[in-house]
């Protein structure tokens, strides 16, 4: 049976001390090896960002692709091996910002791949400016005056374009991120998983010290996650601690729900149809028919 360290490259991380990512890195090896995945089988695939630098210090096969388009390459690898796990590690700006015209139709396609977001609220690579989930009056390198934008809830926004499960953690609780990922792992469909995952670096309002005591199991507190209208309901809640210093944080399993996947409606299209292998072919049969 294979260890978490089984699961590290030889690659040195070379985040700050204190990142949180480097906490997300050690929940993702535990639950590879708790869930004994062979690393041959797993494929891990990253955009642009200090969190999308993860899967290099994995031992799995990985595709580092461009800033925000690592849903795209998800979705041709796990259409190509539906065989193989595929798990997308991204961060808040790759994610919700310039990759964001993705994640709709990844989520509602209901493509089995995990899309493991590391939010730290901010862009730290390119050294501080805010993000889409960054609070309002943010300061950052470009906003001398404080961020004028308001926040994009992620849970709620995922929960809206159709994924099939929705969860948010935090990596101070390194017991829990493994449990979540586990399970997003495990779930048959699009998951997606916000990780609150603090910058110390740059991020000076929103740190380990702040989500202290602020972090709230909504498992634990009764929530049922096969309630969607229940997951809204919580989700909305969820930026409440940005306006309110006395509200939790919700973590936990906010809406799971099994539905068909793209690849098995793709895999009955090819049995009723035939597969096109050829390009010609592909071509040929898109050539309009004349009666
Ligand atoms: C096309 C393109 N535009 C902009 C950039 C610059 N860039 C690199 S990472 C990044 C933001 C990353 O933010 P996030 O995903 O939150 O990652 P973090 O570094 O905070 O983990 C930006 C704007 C780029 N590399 N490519
Ligand atoms: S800049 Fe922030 S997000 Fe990037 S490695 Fe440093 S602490 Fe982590």
């Amino acid at each position: 049976m294979l260890k978490p360290a089984d699961y590290r490259s030889d690659v040195e991380p070379t985040w700050c001390a204190g990142c949180g990512d480097f906490g997300v890195l050690a929940a993702i090896t535990r639950a590879f090896a708790e869930l004994g995945l062979e690393p041959h089988r797993v494929v891990s695939v990253s955009g642009i960002g200090c969190s999308s630098r993860l899967p290099l210090f994995l031992k799995n096969y990985s595709i580092h692709t461009l800033h925000g388009r690592a849903i795209p390459v998800a979705i041709g690898v796990k259409l190509a091996r539906p065989d193989l796990t595929v798990i997308v590690e991204t961060g808040d700006g790759d994610l919700f910002s310039i990759g964001a015209g993705h994640n709709p139709h990844a989520a509602r396609r209901n493509v089995d791949i995990t899309v493991l977001c590391m939010d730290n609220q901010v862009y730290g690579l390119t050294k501080n400016q805010v993000s889409p989930t960054s609070r309002e009056w943010l300061y950052g390198s470009l906003t001398p005056y404080g961020s004028i934008d308001r926040p994009l809830n992620p849970i709620a926004t995922m929960l809206a374009f159709g994924a099939t499960f929705v969860a948010q953690t935090y990596a101070g609780n390194l017991q829990h991120m493994t449990y979540v990922i586990k399970e997003a792992i495990k779930h048959r469909g699009f998951s997606f998983v916000n990780i609150i995952s603090p910058c110390p670096t740059f991020n000076r309002v929103d740190t380990f010290q702040y989500y202290k005591g602020k972090v709230k199991d909504i498992n634990q507190l009764g929530h049922d996650p096969s309630s969607y209208e229940a997951a809204l309901r919580v989700a909305f809640h969820d930026l409440d601690h940005y306006y309110d210093p006395e509200a939790p944080v919700p973590i936990g399993i906010f809406y799971r729900v099994q539905m068909e996947t793209y690849e098995e409606r793709m895999a009955k299209v090819k049995a009723r149809y035939g597969g096109l292998e050829d390009l010609q072919e592909i071509i040929d049969a898109c050539k309009p028919k004349r009666v």
